[in-house]
């Protein structure tokens, strides 16, 4: 990183191996594709990459463990082997799931189910591994059906603090909990905004915060692209914008205009209070 600047935060680049996520469906469908995706994207700047088998994009059906398995597997394999020191979670809501990708060399758990399944919190406590506490409302199949809170920030503040309790009774290190307030997830399009604002509120849990906004669906309504696969600079816009808020980490498909926005950004930013 540049000099004299303060820490930005971590980046993850998203490697979906699926046929249907909502921006890049399709585009690594094979192992070695998106094994070789992923490299490009640790070679990018990513500080850690999130491998995901299963799309989340509101509507989706599930798809069997052993699908899962055999889409998500080999690239984690693959990326061990390619980058030992790479660090590889695993975006799974399936304790089978995690359990081998753990075993092939994954170092933390993104569940978008909050940790709600006691077995998989067993298994991430076991493990030593750093989880990924997401809020989300319904499964994806009808998640945007019902997007009313009577309050929004407090649903979504006691769902993490509650997750994050059951986590730590579980045994889980406080230290390796991360909490997410879940953008595009059973929200109203302008909700997503104000989630981002609210960081300082969810860092308050006691958790590093991660941001999941690259190419959602928010940003085509603001921006009005809406190719998800376009969304690039307005999803720099939201990195930046969650970076201002006190985000430790953020989730992109973009790295490289991820990165070197942030990085012109932080060298302002360090200068801000002088
Ligand atoms: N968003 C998606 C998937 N996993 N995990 C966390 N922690 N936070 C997020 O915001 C998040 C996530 C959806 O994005 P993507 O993986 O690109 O799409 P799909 O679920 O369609 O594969």
């Amino acid at each position: 990183m540049a000099v004299g600047v303060s820490p930005r935060p971590l980046l993850v680049g998203v490697v979906n191996v699926t046929p249907d996520s909502f921006s890049d469906g399709g585009q690594h469908a094979a192992a070695e594709d998106a094994v070789a995706y992923a490299l490009r994207l640790l070679d990018e700047g990513a500080d850690w990459v999130d491998v995901g088998g299963e799309s989340t994009r509101p509507g989706s059906a599930g798809v069997s463990v052993e699908e899962e398995l055999r889409r998500v597997i080999p690239v984690v394999q693959g990326i061990r082997e390619a980058a030992p020191g790479a660090v590889i979670s695993i975006d799974t809501s399936k304790e089978a799931v995690a359990a081998e990708a753990i075993a092939a060399g994954a170092r933390v758990v993104n569940d978008v189910s909050g940790l709600e399944d006691p077995a998989m919190r067993a298994l991430c406590a076991r493990a030593g591994v750093q989880v990924v506490i997401m809020h989300k409302r319904g499964r994806p199949a009808e998640m945007q059906v019902d997007t009313a809170y009577s309050d929004l920030l407090e649903e979504v503040v006691a769902y993490l603090r509650r997750q994050a309790r059951l986590a730590e009774e579980a045994g889980i290190d406080p230290g390796r909990i991360l909490v997410d307030p879940g953008v595009g997830f059973g929200k109203a399009l302008l909700d997503n905004p104000r989630l981002i604002a609210a960081v300082p509120r969810f860092a308050a849990l006691g958790h590093r915060v991660l941001i999941g906004a690259s190419r959602k669906r928010f940003i085509g309504e603001i921006t009005g692209v809406h190719e998800a696969s376009q969304r690039v600079f307005g999803s720099v816009g939201a990195a930046l914008a969650a970076a201002r808020a006190g985000a430790h980490v953020l989730r992109v498909h973009d790295v490289r205009a991820t990165r070197e926005a942030l990085a012109v950004y932080m060298a302002v930013e360090a200068h801000w209070s002088t």
